[in-house]
């Protein structure tokens, strides 16, 4: 028997495990009690990664698609067929012939982040997609524009706050997006108990609002007229006071200006939240020692993302709260993300290029998911005709999931980087699989710089992979091999790929921490070899003030008033005056069970009832004629689908509410046999591609118009 520490990565609170291995099987996996960061905190999905590594659905060896069979081939087949049909497209139609869709669990992996980014410039391809799109693109597009890099995303000191205001986002069951916090269910007790309060404002009363001091309901989509108000009072009240921020902040006075008509009295009808809470949650918000007001998904996926959140960030910054504690900080990580990416990668950008069919900005070097299926279905030059799938299942994950599907059965090769044969990877030609995460060594590069402490960790291998087995950095690599020696040459290319071996992962993340913020080259002392010896995982203290120093735009300042933002603020003018919508509205939920689309497969962690049922207010279901447990349809535009209904008062009136990453039983020739046996339907078949915010191309998968009758 023996006995390994690492991060999970399910999600992004990279709790420490403590996994216990007997004859190379997993046959324990805890909380790592010693984990100075999680302290042995973990969540049911973290014990599930033993089904993960030892399901017989999993695929080990590539597998190629003949007719309705997939045939298993040897890994030096695999890559000469997928290598000579990428580079037969790409000499006929040139590098945007192939697309990229990325899935969310590549920033969970050394391997993928490390090469992907090669890979496409070795392409040379602009078509880039990635479940960012669907997720936080106006998180990245707005920390671009303001501070200077798409990775410099600042995070609510939970720790050390005494006033926590939660906008769209529930950590008590996500585990925390965009805030690397393990166990934030006990952090946010913790702040309750030392006298803090926590407000939650959300159109669903979430398991995060349970646990809070107060819960406000907000009608999906209408946060941006709730946030501008929240501005207004605090230039009306007297309550700016931007404090150290005034220093390198521009264009305050200007803001003002914008939220004129902002008055609380003006977003009651819409919003659904009376003028007096809304200019009670600015005066407590602006009055507490020290605050921050955290958003995500509830704001991101709307058709105002990037001028919703942008106003957070106002929130923050008018009240004092960037950059010192307790408030709006920006970690310091070992490995310093946005800085070797602005030196490593093309991210660092906005609208420098547009997509081809519907003319939207890139941000940071890729367009958004809801125009992918444009881009294969459109004839013309540029047209996508292949796919590189990465750990992702845009079927089911994209808006408008039916058309993505057509899209992926119509391409000429799609080759997918999986485990499984999921709803998209089943369109692929040819699978690639890799080994898990426990049977990989790992090093986080990505979640450190967005944590509530500064922290580094490296993640041992739990268990020897079949032999010939490739993880996703094998796989990555030998594509770029290929690649490389068609557009380098294949005795440069080879010298490069040797090249690579010699120093990936490993000599590059030690020579990056060496010369990194908590490096010897800072007199601080830190190198690979000091953090392998500390299994548990190296704790680096809070977070501590880093501005403007740590800013990289050009001249070390912020423009809150950005040309970008201010240039759509109009349209929310509009929105405001138009009034309110009527119908109801559909948002999304998540389950501490579930993660996306997948760990479906998984029996512990799918025990129960129908997780994909769709939550009705009591008011909706009498006025409709239907009652707890019905079926009924929802149909908007772009299709309809079938859902079972719990009348619950969680949801406001006006809302109904339902998860994605569902529906493995509509699909024929999916490989997870046990998620395929589950109830459900995909609520991505009825979201619309066409609604998204126009800034940053995020997906409106929130306040979806909806239509729901009596099956
Ligand atoms: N309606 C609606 N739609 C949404 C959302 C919503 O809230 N509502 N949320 C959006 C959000 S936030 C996200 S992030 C996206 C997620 O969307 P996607 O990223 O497209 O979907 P996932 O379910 O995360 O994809 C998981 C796939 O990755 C594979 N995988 C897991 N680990 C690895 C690995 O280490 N290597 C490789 N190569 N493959 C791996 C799994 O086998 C699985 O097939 O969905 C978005 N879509
Ligand atoms: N267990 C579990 N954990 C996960 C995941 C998972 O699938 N399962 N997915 C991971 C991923 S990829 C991500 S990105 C994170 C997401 O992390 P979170 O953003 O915390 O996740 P959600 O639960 O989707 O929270 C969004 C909240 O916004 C609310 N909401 C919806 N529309 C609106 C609106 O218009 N206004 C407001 N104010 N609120 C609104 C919803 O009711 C919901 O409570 O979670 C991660 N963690
Ligand atoms: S909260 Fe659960 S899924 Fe997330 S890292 Fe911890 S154990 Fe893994
Ligand atoms: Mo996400």
């Amino acid at each position: 028997m023996s006995v390994h520490y690492r991060a999970c990565n399910l999600c992004e609170a990279s709790c420490g495990l403590e996994i216990t291995v007997e004859a190379n099987r997993v046959i324990g996996i805890r909380g790592d009690v010693q984990d100075p960061f999680s302290g042995g905190y973990l969540c049911p999905k973290g014990v599930a990664l033993q089904d993960l590594t030892h399901d017989p659905d999993r695929l080990r060896r590539p597998v190629r698609r003949v007719g309705d069979q997939w045939e298993e081939m040897s890994w030096e087949a695999a890559f000469d067929l997928v290598g000579d049909r990428l580079l037969d497209i790409r000499r006929e139609h040139g590098g945007d012939a192939i697309g990229f869709y990325l899935g969310n669990p590549i920033t969970h992996g050394w391997g993928p982040i490390i090469y992907i980014p090669q890979l496409l410039s070795a392409l040379g391809t602009r078509n880039r997609y990635s479940a960012a799109s669907a997720d936080q693109q106006p998180q990245h597009l707005l920390s671009h524009l303001l501070f200077g890099s798409p990775l410099l995303l600042p995070v609510p000191d939970v720790d050390r706050t005494d006033y926590l205001l939660v906008i769209g986002g529930n950590p008590v069951v996500s585990n925390g997006s965009i805030m690397t916090a393990p166990n934030i269910k006990g952090r946010l007790q913790r702040l309750r108990q030392r006298g803090g309060r926590v407000v939650v404002v959300d159109p669903r009363r979430t398991e995060t609002a349970d646990i809070a001091d107060e819960h406000v309901f907000v009608r999906p989509g209408t946060d941006v007229f709730l946030l501008a108000a929240m501005v207004h009072v605090l230039f009306d009240e007297g309550l700016v006071s931007p404090g150290r921020a005034d220093s390198f902040v521009d264009g305050i006075a200007s803001i003002a200006t914008m939220v004129a008509d902002f008055a609380p009295e003006a977003v009651e009808e819409q919003t659904g939240v009376d003028a007096q809470t809304i200019r009670r949650l600015a005066r407590d918000f602006a009055g507490a020692r020290r605050a921050a007001v955290y958003a995500r998904l509830g704001v991101c996926q709307t058709e105002f993302g990037t001028t919703a959140y942008w106003l957070i960030h106002a929130l923050n910054i008018l009240t004092g709260r960037l950059d010192e504690v307790g408030g709006w900080m920006f970690a310091e990580p070992a490995f310093d993300l946005p800085r070797i990416g602005a030196l490593t990668t093309d991210l660092p950008g906005y609208d420098r290029w547009r997509s081809r069919v519907r003319g939207i900005p890139e941000v940071a070097a890729e367009f958004p998911s809801t125009t992918l299926a444009d881009e294969i279905l459109t004839p013309g030059e540029g047209q996508i005709r292949a796919m590189v799938l990465v750990a992702g299942n845009p079927v089911l994950t994209v808006p408008q999931g039916r058309r993505v599907d057509e899209a992926l059965s119509s391409l000429e090769f799609c080759v997918a980087v999986d485990y499984y044969i999921n709803e998209s990877t089943r369109h692929a030609h040819v699978i690639l699989p890799p080994t898990t995460a426990l049977e990989r060594e790992e090093f986080d590069l990505v979640f450190p710089a967005v944590s509530v402490r500064n922290h580094v960790r490296w993640g041992e291998q739990v268990i020897v992979p079949e032999p010939g087995s490739r993880s996703d950095a094998d796989i990555l690599r030998e594509l770029l091999l290929r690649v490389e020696s068609e557009t380098l040459g294949p005795r440069r290319a080879r010298v490069l790929e040797s090249v690579r071996r010699r120093l990936l992962p490993r000599r590059f993340v030690d020579a990056a921490l060496r010369a990194g913020p908590w490096g010897v080259r800072h007199g601080r002392g830190l190198t690979l070899r000091k953090v392998r010896r500390h299994r548990h995982g190296l704790d680096l203290g809070a977070l501590h003030s880093v501005l403007p120093g740590r800013l990289m735009t050009p001249k070390q300042r912020i423009r809150l008033d950005h040309p970008v933002v201010v240039a759509d603020w109009p349209r929310v003018c509009a929105a405001l005056a138009a009034g309110p919508a009527s119908g109801l509205l559909l948002i999304g939920r998540r389950h501490l069970r579930s993660n996306n689309s997948w760990m479906h497969n998984s029996q512990r962690l799918t025990r129960g009832s129908n997780r994909a049922s769709l939550l009705m207010h009591p008011d909706d279901a009498k006025s409709r004629d239907i009652a707890d447990g019905d079926q009924v349809s929802v149909t908007t535009p772009a299709g309809s689908i079938h859902a079972t209904v719990d009348v619950t008062d969680a949801v406001m009136p006006g809302v109904v509410c339902m998860p994605h990453g569902w529906g493995h039983a509509s699909r024929r020739g999916v490989g997870w046999s046990h998620a395929a046996s589950l109830p459900g339907e995909s609520v991505n078949d009825i979201t619309e591609d066409s609604r998204f915010d126009p800034l940053s191309g995020n997906a409106a998968v929130t306040a979806v118009p909806v239509d729901v009758r009596r099956a």
